[in-house]
């Protein structure tokens, strides 16, 4: 069993409080390394090496900060392979998966690292003589990423590159079930040269290191991916700081099957959405919402599929579904089975933890399928696994009401070959991201990513939109007329 530390100033350390804590394999149980549990204590030092950085991080030209970080993504693509194993053994998601982690992030690195080039203000027109006008960006200082477990590889690199491109300086805390990505992660950053102090990482504790860095006025923003309550919680305590809060939360992301849809190109959707990753994306396909005149096809269909995945090992390339993340989230998922079948949703398949030879060590679950009414809670709380809520409409209209007729917004799908419809959706479904004959699932870093009600607030992650997060915006007048002008006061 390897030892790990805190990774401050640019060295690996030891947390001050000495207690440690393990990640482990959770399709075999088997330990994997052992890492420090950061108090109060270790943030603070993580913040003045922070502090002490920015002023030659913020100094250095974006363009070369953007060599480092493609840097990063070049090594991170050489060693996809091993990356992506470490991902599985991590947190359970099938090996395909997990190299398909490992590539999101390689490829937001290699994008966000042309916004070096570009970092872009805007200059316009003063209503004034000789007075020029324009924005600039500006790094915000400080920031704290929190990071969740189930994008071990792509969503710290979302954040991380965001905000180091932008010339902030980091205080990280990933997820405790994944902190062997996370130091494998960094060590990236290091070998590509990324100068001591400019990323500081403290394993350990939400209710400590999280807390820390959301309410120390030090660190003037935060970015956090996780769940809604955790979410809420980060926004409160963050706001007594007036901070900068970005939030990525939950999502109940429904898939509408529509009369005249490609139902097997849907079905197709469907398995991928609401099965990979065991469920447990925020993208996940969580409720289906299938037309009437259809149902009974493509039920019968979707059963004969489900019943067909292979559950089991992670790093079998044949397997379709591998474990949960942890006990519990075992737990969790199979108290919403219990839930489920309590207010008299039918279960239709799965249902249970599977049990004996190689599932006895790790937490599977079995795809599960329930024929669900629309404000059952399994049709309307966020359940992160593998268990996927059925609720049958009469039409388009029906559709798009239940879609919306919940808390979250951030994935939506709609399968139909009605030009006129899927225009509409687009129009009407609520949520930060709607696809037209596409699962929920698998959003691109080029493009924004997000979503609307208790999904979260703040700027979208990647894409264009990736350093609204991560920058101050500075207005600067240049008045060069050689008198005092007066705006709004003179003629
Ligand atoms: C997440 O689940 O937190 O769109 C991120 C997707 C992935 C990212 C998911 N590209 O499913």
């Amino acid at each position: 069993m390897n030892g790990y530390g805190l990774y401050i100033n640019g060295e690996w350390v030891s947390s001050l409080s000495g207690q440690t804590f393990q990640t482990t394999n959770p399709a075999t149980g088997e330990s994997l390394a052992t890492f420090p549990k950061g108090t109060e204590e270790d943030v603070h030092k993580a913040i003045e090496a922070a502090e002490k950085a920015l002023p030659n991080w913020r100094g250095y030209p974006p363009p070369k900060r953007g060599q480092i970080l493609l840097k990063a993504s070049s090594i991170m693509l050489q060693r996809k392979n091993e990356l992506g194993e470490l991902v599985t053994k991590e947190m359970g998601k099938v090996i395909a998966e997990g190299r398909g982690d490992v590539q999101e992030a390689v490829d937001f690195l290699e994008y966000i690292s042309g916004e070096g080039r570009r970092l872009l203000g805007e200059t316009t027109t003063s209503e004034l003589p000789r007075k020029f006008c324009m924005t600039v960006r500006q790094p915000i200082g400080i920031v704290g990423c929190i990071t969740p477990w189930n994008f071990p590889m792509a969503v710290p690199c979302w954040k991380l590159g965001a905000a180091l491109i932008s010339g902030n300086t980091v205080v990280y805390k990933p997820a405790t079930l994944t902190p062997l990505c996370a130091a494998t992660l960094v060590k990236v950053f290091e070998e590509a040269g990324l100068p001591p102090g400019v990323l500081n990482v403290v394993t350990g504790p939400a209710d400590t290191v999280g807390r820390t860095i959301v309410e120390h006025p030090k660190i003037r923003a935060v970015s956090f991916t996780g769940g809604a309550a955790a979410g809420k919680d980060v926004y409160s305590r963050a706001s007594a700081s007036m901070k900068r809060v970005g939030l990525e939360l939950g999502g109940k992301n429904p898939l509408i099957i529509m009369d005249d849809a490609n139902i097997d190109l849907a079905i197709e959707g469907v398995l991928f959405g609401a099965f990979g990753t065991a469920g447990q994306r925020c993208t996940a396909t969580s409720r289906l919402i299938i037309h009437e005149k259809i149902y009974d096809e493509v039920m019968g269909k979707l059963l004969t599929r489900t019943e067909a995945l292979k559950i089991g090992d992670p790093m079998d390339p044949n397997t379709d579904v591998g474990p949960v993340a942890s006990e519990e989230q075992e737990k969790k998922i199979l108290k919403y089975i219990e839930i489920g079948v309590e207010e008299c949703a039918k279960l239709i398949l799965g249902g249970s933890k599977l049990t004996g030879s190689q599932y006895d060590k790790g937490y599977f679950i079995e795809p599960t399928i329930f024929d669900a009414k629309h404000g059952m809670r399994i049709t309307k709380e966020e359940m992160f696994g593998p268990v996927l809520p059925v609720i049958r409409v009469r039409d388009y209209e029906e559709a798009v009401r239940i879609s919306n007729d919940v808390d979250y917004g951030l994935s939506s799908s709609i399968y139909t070959r009605n030009i006129t419809t899927a225009y509409r959706a687009i129009d009407e479904l609520e949520a930060g991201i709607t696809y037209i004959n596409a699962p929920t699932i698998g959003a691109e870093v080029h493009l924004p990513f997000g979503g609307v009600k208790n999904t979260g607030i703040g700027a979208r992650e990647a894409g264009t939109t990736a350093i609204e997060e991560f920058t101050e915006i500075k207005t600067v007048f240049i008045d060069y007329s050689e008198s005092l002008q007066k705006a709004q006061i003179e003629d």
